[in-house]
């Protein structure tokens, strides 16, 4: 049995429905997208405290036109580029999966009506074994543990997204 790494222990938990109590969902958040008018981009970290691995692999929401899973790649010249995940992420049993800023992200396109810091957007996450797994998550407010401040875009360092993968030894 693998002893999970408590990352976030003195977080809020964002919640996850019944059926799916083996993902958990931490910290979440969500911003407008600085590049484009009507996008913006969701993070937060995917617990498997399950025996089993499950995938992201997909995403829905309401609240836009188009929502995606996405992550960020260097293209030739080293310019990042967003681009669409179709095939989601595995979170191996035990482990957890960090989306952040300039990384894995949830990309709202089309944000149907304008958004105001404290609304709460409903987003339905779909995982392979898990099945939907529906969070809260409170628009343009940082979790207490996200020690980046909003607005910054950092191009390559990624603080918080260094999660170990790996699970402990037993
Ligand atoms: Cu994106």
């Amino acid at each position: 049995m693998y002893a999970l790494k408590t990352i976030l222990a003195a977080s809020a938990v964002a919640f996850a429905l019944p059926a799916a109590a083996e993902i958990r969902i931490v910290s979440p958040y969500m911003i407008a997208s600085p590049m484009a008018m009507g996008s913006g981009a969701a993070f937060f970290v995917i617990e498997n405290t399950g025996p089993g691995d499950d995938r992201l692999a997909d995403a829905a929401s309401d609240i836009a036109d188009m929502t995606q899973l996405h992550t960020h790649i260097a293209d030739s010249s080293g310019v990042m580029q967003m681009v669409h995940v179709p095939e989601g992420w595995v979170i191996p049993a035990g482990t957890t999966h960090a989306l952040a800023r300039g990384s894995d992200h949830v990309m709202f396109m089309g944000i149907k009506a304008p958004l105001q810091v404290g609304d709460i957007v409903t987003l339905t996450l779909k995982f392979e074994k898990a099945g939907d797994v529906v969070v809260q998550i409170p628009f343009g407010v940082a979790p207490a543990t996200d020690s980046m401040p909003m607005g910054s875009m950092p191009m390559g360092s990624m603080p918080m997204g260094n999660m170990p993968m790996a699970p402990a030894k037993p």
